[in-house]
């Protein structure tokens, strides 16, 4: 098999203009204003709001943070049961226990990877506060019959959006369901401005909260209010988002022939199956995840090795679930037999390299590589 002279990832950053960014650094030298929502930072956040079209965006330094402060923004009841999905990135539960709420992990659906609403009314006891649903790789949660649940058992939701950046349902904002939905703007995002993230929601009630609560608290110079954190995403990140701002669309652009190209060159080979994405949902283009199907003598993982010695640098995201990490596994709800599909989904999935600038030629090569190692 072909080998590739340089690695190629699972991504690689979309990095703004050098010049044009340089002429942003000699303004932040001239203004002397780093931090603490400056002029970039306000700028972003007005921009962003037209972009994604939400009432209200507010930018943190990263999107795990976000999420920290969307459930801590929410008041939930100390130790009430949070129910989440345990095919996510860490950060996911993490922001649970942090909160100090308890996290409890229900099935994902096999169509969308996303929580099975079922397994979610069966999750549900007394002790239930919240569903924090994860859109991920840019799949929707199945977002009107959690509502629905909540709304029968008087729960608020949350989502982790850091995959679905610009993601709409019909012509609606991935940002428009839920209390509050958490974007990521990690330099691995399709937007990314460094490190960084955002909260998106409807209500004005909670800006102030969430202002409040990303700057430790402080309300005003003799005041502090709340228990808040540092989330305040700097200048430099504002100014970098700013620029790649521009770029979302022609970077979507060539994710878009690069997600055909791989559809029609992996669709027909046999055990391996592309996800369909729904139809009326606009993709982000985050990731391009697969599922190899076990067989005695092909599974993911040697796709994933025999890949790997070509220099192609797929991730199994997102395996191992998290219901198997160390301060998780213990749970009930981390049984294998509650998480059937969960577990065998994390045993096939795989993400192959997903950017703009790889380019089809690597593409096509790439997929002729899996048809050959799967063949
Ligand atoms: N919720 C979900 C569902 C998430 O997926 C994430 C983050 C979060 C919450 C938390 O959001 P943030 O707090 O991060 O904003 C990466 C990212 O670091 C992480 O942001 C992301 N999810 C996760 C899915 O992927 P790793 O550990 O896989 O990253 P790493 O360093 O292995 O990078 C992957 C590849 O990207 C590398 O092989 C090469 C390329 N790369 C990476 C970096 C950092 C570059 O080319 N340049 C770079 O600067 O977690």
């Amino acid at each position: 098999m072909k080998k590739f002279s340089e690695p190629i990832y699972v991504t690689r950053p979309v990095l703004p203009d050098r010049a044009e960014f340089g002429k942003s650094i000699d303004k932040i030298f001239e203004s002397q204003w780093l931090t603490n929502m400056g002029a970039f930072h306000q700028a972003l956040e007005g921009e962003l709001k037209g972009f994604l079209g939400v009432p209200h965006v507010s930018l943190f330094n990263n999107g795990a943070i976000a999420l920290l402060v969307a459930l801590k923004a929410l008041s939930l009841p100390k130790n009430s049961e949070v129910i989440t999905t345990p095919f996510t990135f860490a950060a996911t539960p993490h922001v649970v226990a942090w909160n100090g709420l308890r996290p409890v992990f229900a099935d994902i659906d096999r169509e969308t990877f996303t929580l099975d609403p079922e397994a979610v009314r069966r999750a549900i006891t007394p002790n239930t506060s919240a569903i924090l649903g994860v859109h991920v790789f840019g799949f929707p949660c199945h977002v009107d019959a959690l509502e629905a649940i909540a709304k029968e058992h008087g729960l608020q939701v949350v989502y982790d959006g850091a995959h679905a950046f610009s993601t709409k349902i019909g012509d609606r904002s991935i940002g428009r369901w839920g209390a509050l939905t958490m974007l990521s703007f990690h330099a691995t995002k399709l937007f990314n401005s460094l490190e960084g993230g955002a909260l998106l929601y409807d209500d004005p009630a909670l800006e102030q909260r969430i202002k409040d609560l990303r700057n430790f608290g402080i309300r005003g110079e003799f005041e502090v209010s709340d228990i808040g954190i540092n989330g305040k995403m700097n200048e430099v990140q504002a100014a970098f988002g700013l620029l790649n701002l521009r770029q979302v669309a022609h970077e979507q652009a060539l994710r878009a022939e690069i997600h055909a190209l791989y559809r029609r060159e992996l669709a027909t080979i046999p055990g391996l199956t592309v996800p369909n994405f729904p139809s009326g949902v606009s993709n982000s283009y985050q990731y391009f995840p697969i599922l190899v199907k076990r067989t005695s003598r092909m599974s993911r993982d040697v796709v994933y090795d025999r890949l790997r010695e070509a220099n192609v640098w797929t991730r199994k995201y997102f395996y191992p679930l998290c219901s198997t990490y160390v301060p998780y596994r213990e749970l009930p709800s981390s049984a294998a037999e509650n998480l059937p599909v969960a577990n065998s989904i994390a045993d096939e999935v795989l993400c192959l390299p997903f950017y703009g600038h790889l380019g089809l030629e690597a593409a096509g090569e790439i997929a002729s590589m899996i048809r050959e190692v799967m063949s």
